[in-house]
């Protein structure tokens, strides 16, 4: 029996596309018989972490509170995708030291440019025009991660982003190769 659950650590900046990596990851999982459970940021702002906003002090909470669920996902045993900004090195370092022996960093790096350009939610005009301030990426830092397990980039060959499929592909290739499924 294959039990052995993990924390992937999706991270990246607002637009980058975490929550549909995080989803798409899920059904491949589903399709494969294993059990999984997406954490993501911005809906858990609505409930468990209702109480925090975006200052640095928030942030770290946020993520610190979302690491401790996760490792109890994956002490019971689920692959626990835990989708943040989390945009500091530390907050993230933190986490990992949790469970560091099952803790899968997954850098979603796109590149500014990019996430502002789709603005799903019109955040990043908001934060060009002052209106929110702290905003990840305009006037608060993101720290790439040094050491993630994967990192997903556009393509090579042709600079186009690969799809929330591929992406979980990617992810499940690593998970299989490690044994998780
Ligand atoms: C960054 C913000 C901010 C600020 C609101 N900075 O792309 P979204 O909209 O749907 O998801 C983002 C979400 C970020 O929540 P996280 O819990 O992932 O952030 S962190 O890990 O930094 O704690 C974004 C929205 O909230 N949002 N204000 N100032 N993103």
């Amino acid at each position: 029996l294959n039990q052995q659950g993990c924390i992937v650590w999706i991270t990246g900046l607002s637009g980058s596309g975490k929550s549909t990596l995080a989803c798409s990851l899920g059904r491949q999982l589903h399709s494969r018989g294993k059990l999984s459970y997406v954490l993501d940021g911005d809906n858990l702002r609505h409930g468990l972490n209702k109480n925090l906003g975006f200052a640095p002090e928030d942030r770290t909470e946020n993520i610190r509170r979302v690491g401790e669920v996760a490792k109890l996902f994956a002490d019971a045993g689920l692959i626990c995708i835990a989708s943040l900004i989390s945009p500091y090195r530390k907050d993230r370092d933190a986490c990992r030291a949790l469970l560091p022996e099952n803790f899968i960093e997954v850098f979603l790096n796109m590149p500014l440019e990019l996430c502002e350009g789709r603005d799903p939610k019109g955040l990043y005009k908001l934060a060009r025009a002052g209106k929110i301030k702290g905003f990840t990426g305009i006037d608060d830092p993101y720290e790439a991660p040094l050491n993630s397990e994967i990192e997903i980039k556009q393509k090579e060959e042709d600079g186009e982003c690969p799809t929330p499929n591929e992406m979980a592909g990617q992810v499940v290739t690593f998970l299989e190769h490690k044994g998780y499924l």
